[in-house]
C-alpha cells in the first residue's frame, strides 16, 4: 500500500489552450510538448487504515486549502473509479522545480502523484490509461506520464475515455535544450485555468486559434521526424504567439506579458538575425523557455543573461517519463 513515484514537468510546444469540458478535463484542442529533465517532483503515496481523511505535506509542510482539495479530490476520484480502496492516503511530495522559474509544478505533481496511488494500490495500468487518470488532476500533466516529445490526444468521447497522451519520440532520440529565463519581476495575475476559460467564452480570436492548431500539429510532427530544428521551433514560436493574441482579444481582454518578456522576444529574434538557431515560447506567465541545440548553450546563456530584467537562466535537456523508485 505505499508506492514512490517521480514525474518531470513539461513544456508545451502547441499549447492547450482551452476545455471543452470543465469537470472532465477535456481540452478544446491537441496539444504536443518536450519532457524537461531538470524540473521534476517525486511523490510517495501510503494507503493506512488509521486515517480518518486525506494528509498531504509538500516539501515537508502539511498543505491546506485549495491545493489539499485538488489533491483530495484527486485520490476520490481514483478510489471511485478503481475500487481498489476505501482507505486514505498520506502523500509526501517534493518539488524540484522553481516557481520563479515559471513552470506549473500542477504538471510534474499531478503525474507523481497518479502514478505513486495506482502503484500502491497494485493497479496494472498501461501508460496511456495513467495518462487518462492523470487528465483528471491537471490537464498538462497527463502528457508528463511519457519522456521526450508527447502529444496529448484531446479526443471525442464525451466521456473523456479517449483523451490522453501519446509518445511522439523518446528523449534520447533528439538533443533539444531548453532555457528558462527566470524574470525579475514574475507576478501572474490570473491563472492559466482562468485565463483559458476567459479566452474560451470571450476571445474573438479563439476561432482563429482552433482552426490553426491541425496543420501546426502536421507540420511539427514532421520537423520531429526529421529532425529539423528550425520547423519544430518557428512552429513552436508561431503556436505561442498565437496562443498570446487571444488573450488581446478576450473580454476584459488581458495579457501575461510584462516589458521584460517583450524585451527576451526581441533579444531571441536578434540572435536569429545573427544566425544562430534559437526560439521562444512562453506559458501562461512573464517567463520566456528558449529552445536551442547543444552546440549554441553556451552562446545562448551569455546573451539571456545580458538582457535587462533577467535573474537567471535555468538550462535543461529532454527528460524522460515517469519513473518509480
Ligand atoms: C500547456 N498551459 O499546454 C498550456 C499552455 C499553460 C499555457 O496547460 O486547468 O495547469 O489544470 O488543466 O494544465 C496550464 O494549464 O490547467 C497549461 P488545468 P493546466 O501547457
Amino acid at each position: 500500500m505505499k508506492a514512490t513515484a517521480k514525474a518531470h514537468t513539461n513544456i508545451a510546444l502547441i499549447k492547450y489552450w482551452g476545455k471543452r469540458d470543465e469537470s472532465l478535463i477535456l481540452p478544446m484542442n491537441n496539444s504536443l510538448s518536450l519532457t524537461l529533465d531538470v524540473f521534476y517532483t517525486t511523490t510517495t503515496v501510503t494507503f493506512r487504515e488509521e486515517l480518518f481523511q486525506d494528509e498531504f505535506l509538500l516539501n515537508e509542510q502539511v498543505i491546506r486549502g485549495e491545493q489539499y482539495n485538488r489533491v483530495a479530490a484527486f485520490l476520490d476520484f481514483i478510489r471511485r473509479e478503481t475500487q481498489a480502496t476505501s482507505l486514505h492516503a498520506e502523500v509526501r511530495s517534493t518539488n524540484h522545480v522553481p516557481t520563479a522559474a515559471g513552470f506549473a509544478s500542477s504538471a510534474s505533481g499531478f503525474a507523481a502523484l497518479a502514478a505513486a496511488t495506482t502503484r500502491a494500490l497494485d493497479l496494472s495500468i498501461s501508460d496511456q490509461e495513467l495518462s487518462r487518470l492523470t487528465r483528471l488532476g491537471s490537464g498538462s500533466a497527463c502528457r508528463s506520464i511519457f519522456g521526450g516529445f508527447v502529444e496529448w490526444h484531446k479526443g471525442t468521447e464525451k466521456d473523456g475515455s479517449d483523451s490522453y497522451a501519446v509518445q511522439v519520440q523518446p528523449a534520447e532520440d533528439w538533443d533539444v535544450r531548453v532555457a528558462a529565463v527566470v524574470l525579475s519581476e514574475t507576478t501572474k495575475k490570473i491563472s492559466s485555468r482562468e485565463g483559458m476559460k476567459r479566452t474560451v467564452d470571450t476571445s474573438v480570436f479563439y476561432p482563429g486559434w482552433l482552426k490553426s492548431i491541425p496543420r501546426d500539429l502536421e507540420q511539427i510532427k514532421d520537423g520531429i521526424n526529421q529532425r529539423d530544428f528550425e520547423k519544430v521551433g518557428s512552429i513552436s514560436e508561431a503556436n505561442c504567439l498565437r496562443m498570446h493574441a487571444t488573450t488581446l482579444g478576450a473580454n476584459p481582454p488581458f495579457t501575461y506579458w510584462h516589458d521584460a518578456t517583450l524585451r527576451v522576444m526581441q533579444g531571441v529574434q536578434a540572435m536569429r538575425e545573427r544566425g544562430i538557431s534559437v526560439f521562444f515560447t512562453i506559458d501562461a506567465g512573464p517567463n520566456v523557455k528558449v529552445l536551442y541545440l547543444p552546440e549554441d548553450e553556451t552562446i545562448v546563456q551569455e546573451m539571456l543573461r545580458q538582457i535587462p530584467g533577467v535573474h537567471d537562466v535555468i538550462v535543461s535537456r529532454s527528460g524522460q517519463g515517469v519513473t518509480y523508485l
